[in-house]
C-alpha cells in the first residue's frame, strides 16, 4: 500500500486523539495555535517554554554581518522559563501598577509599568505605503542549472540550493484589509544566495499601470480610498481609480487584467509570478541576454469567482493568509517553477516587435516560450509575523553577479524607491542587519553607525584606501564574485521628458489578452468591470471608461454598456487592432493536480459513521483535505471528530462538496438565531436551510458536487439540476471522490454555465 499522505497523516492524529487513541504526539489539523494543546486551567508551574511549532522556521541565526554565530537553529526571544523586564529581570507580578494602598494613587517610580506601557506605545512601525497587506513563508530554491549558458549566477548552478523567504501581498489594502479584494498580488522573493541577496520582486500580473516611474503616485493616489472620507478599502471601483485609468490609457492593460480571474485568485499557491521588467543576464563569458521571469505554479492558475471573493472578505478576510500557512503546517508544500524568456540583447531592445523596455507589454509565450530554470518550495511558516513578514525589505536592487537591470524606466524609479521607503519604514539605514534581512554571504561593508546599528564593527579605518587596517577588505574581481555592471553603450541622446514613439501602442496587447481568454472568463471580465463602474458615481467616468473598451473589443464595450443602461460608444476609425490571440494567458482549459483542494463533506445525524470515514479517508488518499460538517460540534457516531458545523460553515471555504446524507433541520436552524436560515424551497421543511444554502452556493459558484443516493432530496431543495455537468449521484464512496478528483483536476465545473456573449 502506498504510504499515507502528509494530510491524512495529520488527520489521523486527530482521529487518533478523538477516539483515545494515545499518540505521544498532539493532535493537529493545520490551525492550531501553538505547539501543545492547552488545559483548560491556567498552568502555574514554571516550566521550560514551549518550542515553536514544527511548520514554523526563523530567520537563519547569522550575525549582523552575515556570519554564522552558532547559536542553537530555534533561538528565538521570550524563550524562557521566568517573566523578567527588557533589562532581563525577573518579575513577581505584571497584573497591578505600584499604588500607595491597593485603591492609589499609581505612583511614578513604577519603573515595570513605565517600561510595558512605553513599548507597547511605540509596537507599530508605518505599513508599507502599497502592498501593506501580506503573508510570506520561508523555502528553498533549487537550481537546474538550465540557466547558466545565459547567467553566471550562482544560485542558478545545477543542484544548489538556496534558503529564500517570499512574501505575497495585495497592493492597495491597509494591513488588515480583507485578502479576497479584486486588486493585483505582489509576489516578492528574497534569495540569500552565496554571493549576497537577491530579490526578485514581482506581480501576479505580468504587465503594470504605468510606463514610467514618475507616474507612481498618481496611479497609487488614483486608486487608494478617497483623501476625504478615506473609502473605499482595498479597492479598484471607485471614481478616482477609473477616473485616472480612463485619462491615462497605457493602465488599460493592467486593468483588464485585474478585471479578469487575475484579480482574484483562489490562492497564494495558485498564481504565477513575473518580474515584469525585462532583465539583463550575463554569462561567465560576459555575454548578455534579455530575460522576463515567470513563476509557474506546479498547482496550476485558479480563481475565485466573484460573488465568493466578496463573501469570503467578510466570513474570513485572512482566507489567502491562512490558506498558505495552513497548505505548509498540513505539509502540502506549495511549488512553482522559476521561468525565463530570453531574448538577444540587440540595441533595440525589441523583440518580434515588442519594445522589451515598455512594461505594459509582454512576450507572448507562443512566441518565446518560458524555459523552467529552477524549482522554488515553501516549507516553513514564519515563527513570528513582525518580525519577518513585516519587516522584510525587498529591494529590486538587490542584485547578484550573472544579473543585471536595464533602461526601463518604470524599474529606473523602483532602484531608487525600495531603499528610500525603508528609511522611513524600518526607521534608519540599518535594516539590512534585522534577521530577516541578513545576507548568508558574509557582510563586509564600510557602511557605520547610525540608528539601530547592530554590528559591533572592529578595525579602525573604515575607508578606503588604507594601511591602518592592512588595507583591508579589498575589491574583488570577476573571478572572486564581483558584481560588475554590464557594459551597455548608450547610443547618443539628447536630455528630454520623452517617451519611445512605440509606448504610445495602449490598445493592441489589452486586445490580445481579451481574445486569448475563453468564454467564461470574458463573461467574469464584462462583469467585473459592470460592477466596479457601477460603483462610480460620476456619469462622465463611465462614458469614458466606454470609449476605452471601443478600443479593446466591442463586444465587451456593448455588454457593459449594456449592463450600465448607456448607450455603447463607437469605436475610433481603424480600432479595434487586429491581433493574434496568446492561449496562454487563458487559465481554463487544462488540467491539474487536486492536491491541497478543501473538501466539505456534508454529513447529517442519520449519516452511517462507516461511511463518513470512508469518504473522509478517500479524500486524504487522494490529496485532499477532508472537513466534517455536522449539525453541531458533537463527534459522530463512533467518535469522528467534527470540524465545522451547519452554522459556522460556508460554502466557500470548499472547494467540492460530498453530501454523505440528507441534512434535518437542526434546533438552530431559525432566524432569530442565525439569520443565514431560511424557507426551503421544494416543499422539504425537514432540510436544514444552512445546509441547503451550502449546497445552492456551491453549485451557483460552479463547483463539484457528488452524494450518495440520499442527496436527490438536497439537490431539489438546492436548485441543483443531477443531470448538470460536474454533479455525482453516487452510491459508491469512492466513486463519489474519485469523480469530484476527476472534475477539481479543471478546477471549476466552467461547462455548467455556458457564456452568451459573444
Ligand atoms: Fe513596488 N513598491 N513600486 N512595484 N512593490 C513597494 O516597497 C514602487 C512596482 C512590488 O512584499 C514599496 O518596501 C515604485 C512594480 C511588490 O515587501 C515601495 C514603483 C512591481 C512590493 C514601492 C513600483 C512592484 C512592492 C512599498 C514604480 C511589480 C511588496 C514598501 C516605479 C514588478 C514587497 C516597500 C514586499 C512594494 C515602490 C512599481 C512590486 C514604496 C516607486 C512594477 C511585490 O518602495
Amino acid at each position: 500500500m502506498a504510504e499515507p499522505g502528509p494530510v491524512k497523516k495529520i488527520v489521523d492524529r486527530v482521529v487518533e486523539a478523538a477516539e483515545g487513541i494515545p499518540s505521544g504526539k498532539p493532535p493537529r489539523l493545520p490551525g492550531a495555535p501553538g505547539a501543545e494543546p492547552p488545559q483548560v486551567a491556567e498552568p502555574t508551574e514554571p516550566r521550560a517554554p514551549l518550542p515553536s511549532k514544527p511548520d514554523q522556521r526563523a530567520p537563519a541565526p547569522l550575525s549582523a554581518a552575515g556570519r554564522e554565530v552558532g547559536a542553537p537553529a530555534d533561538a528565538a526571544a521570550q524563550n524562557g522559563g521566568y517573566l523578567t523586564t527588557a533589562q532581563g529581570v525577573r518579575l513577581p507580578d505584571s497584573d497591578h501598577s505600584l499604588k500607595a494602598g491597593p485603591r492609589g494613587p499609581v505612583l511614578l517610580q513604577d519603573h515595570h509599568l513605565r517600561e510595558k506601557i512605553m513599548h507597547f506605545d511605540h509596537e507599530r512601525i508605518p505599513e508599507r505605503v502599497v502592498h501593506a497587506r501580506g503573508a510570506a513563508a520561508h523555502g528553498t530554491f533549487h537550481g537546474y542549472g538550465t540557466a547558466t549558458g545565459v547567467s553566471k549566477a550562482a544560485f542558478l548552478a545545477e543542484g544548489v540550493e538556496t534558503p529564500v523567504f517570499v512574501r505575497f501581498s495585495t497592493v492597495l489594502g491597509s494591513r488588515g484589509s480583507a485578502d479576497t479584494v479584486r486588486d493585483t498580488r505582489g509576489f516578492a522573493t528574497k534569495f540569500y544566495t552565496s554571493e549576497g541577496v537577491f530579490d526578485l520582486v514581482g506581480n501576479n500580473i505580468p504587465v503594470f499601470f504605468i510606463q514610467d516611474a514618475i507616474k507612481f503616485p498618481d496611479v497609487v493616489h488614483a486608486a487608494k480610498p478617497h483623501p476625504d472620507r478615506e473609502i473605499p478599502q482595498a479597492q479598484s471601483a471607485h471614481d478616482t481609480f477609473w477616473d485616472f485609468v480612463s485619462l491615462h490609457t497605457e493602465a488599460t492593460h493592467h486593468t483588464l487584467w485585474n478585471m479578469s480571474d487575475r484579480g482574484i485568485p483562489r490562492s497564494y499557491r495558485m498564481m504565477e509570478g513575473f518580474g515584469v521588467h525585462t532583465f539583463r543576464l550575463v554569462n561567465a563569458e560576459g555575454v548578455s541576454t534579455l530575460v522576463k521571469w515567470h513563476w509557474k505554479p506546479k498547482a496550476g492558475v485558479h480563481s475565485l469567482v466573484w460573488e465568493e471573493a466578496q463573501l469570503i472578505a467578510g466570513m474570513d478576510p485572512d482566507f489567502h493568509r491562512r490558506d498558505l500557512a495552513d497548505a505548509i503546517e498540513a505539509g502540502i508544500f506549495p511549488e512553482w517553477e522559476l521561468g525565463i524568456q530570453t531574448f538577444p540583447d540587440t540595441p533595440e531592445q525589441t523583440f518580434a516587435g515588442i519594445d522589451l523596455l515598455d512594461p505594459t507589454k509582454i512576450v507572448p509565450e507562443e512566441l518565446a516560450p518560458v524555459q523552467p530554470v529552477g524549482l522554488l518550495t515553501l516549507n516553513a511558516n514564519p515563527t513570528n509575523f513582525f518580525a519577518e513578514t513585516e519587516q522584510v525589505a525587498f529591494h529590486p536592487g538587490h542584485l547578484v553577479p550573472g544579473i543585471d537591470v536595464t533602461d526601463d524606466a518604470l524599474l529606473a524609479g523602483r532602484l531608487f524607491s525600495y531603499l528610500d521607503t525603508q528609511i522611513t519604514r524600518l526607521g534608519g539605514p540599518n535594516f539590512a542587519q534585522i534577521p530577516v534581512n541578513r545576507p548568508h554571504a558574509p557582510v563586509n561593508d564600510m557602511l557605520r553607525d547610525g540608528l539601530h546599528q547592530d554590528a559591533v564593527h572592529a578595525g579602525v579605518a573604515p575607508y578606503k584606501p588604507n594601511s591602518l587596517d592592512g588595507g583591508c577588505p579589498f575589491f574583488a574581481g570577476p573571478g572572486e564574485h564581483a558584481f560588475i555592471e554590464h557594459p551597455v553603450p548608450i547610443a547618443a541622446a539628447a536630455k528630454v521628458r520623452e517617451a519611445p514613439a512605440s509606448f504610445a501602442d495602449h490598445f493592441s496587447q489589452p486586445r490580445q489578452f481579451w481574445l486569448s481568454l475563453s468564454p467564461v472568463e470574458r463573461e467574469h471580465v464584462i462583469a467585473a468591470y459592470t460592477f466596479e463602474l457601477s460603483k462610480v458615481y460620476e456619469q462622465a467616468i463611465k462614458e469614458r471608461v466606454l470609449t476605452v473598451l471601443a478600443r479593446v473589443d466591442e463586444v465587451l464595450c456593448r455588454e457593459v454598456a449594456q449592463g450600465l443602461g448607456l448607450p455603447a460608444p463607437q469605436a475610433p476609425a481603424g480600432a479595434p487592432v487586429e491581433v493574434a490571440p496568446s492561449p496562454a494567458l487563458s487559465q481554463v482549459g487544462q488540467r491539474w493536480p487536486a492536491t491541497g483542494r478543501v473538501l466539505g463533506i456534508l454529513t447529517a445525524t442519520t449519516s452511517d459513521a462507516d461511511v463518513v470515514r470512508q469518504l473522509r479517508d478517500a479524500g486524504h488518499d487522494a490529496g485532499l483535505m477532508p472537513l466534517i460538517i455536522a449539525p453541531t460540534g458533537a463527534p459522530l457516531a463512533d467518535g469522528l471528530a467534527v470540524q465545522r458545523t451547519y452554522a459556522a460553515a460556508r460554502s466557500v471555504e470548499f472547494d467540492a462538496l460530498l453530501v454523505a446524507g440528507a441534512p434535518t433541520r437542526g434546533a438552530d436552524d431559525h432566524g432569530a438565531r442565525d439569520a443565514k436560515s431560511g424557507a426551503v424551497a421544494g416543499g422539504q421543511p425537514a432540510l436544514d436551510s444552512r445546509a441547503v444554502l451550502l449546497v445552492n452556493e456551491a453549485w451557483r459558484h460552479a463547483k463539484p458536487l457528488a452524494g450518495l443516493a440520499d442527496a436527490r432530496s438536497l439537490w431539489a431543495a438546492a436548485g441543483v439540476d443531477p443531470q448538470a455537468p460536474g454533479v455525482f449521484t453516487e452510491t459508491d464512496t469512492a466513486q463519489a471522490v474519485s469523480a469530484l478528483v476527476e472534475q477539481l483536476g479543471t478546477h471549476r465545473v466552467w461547462e455548467r454555465f455556458p457564456a452568451t456573449a459573444h
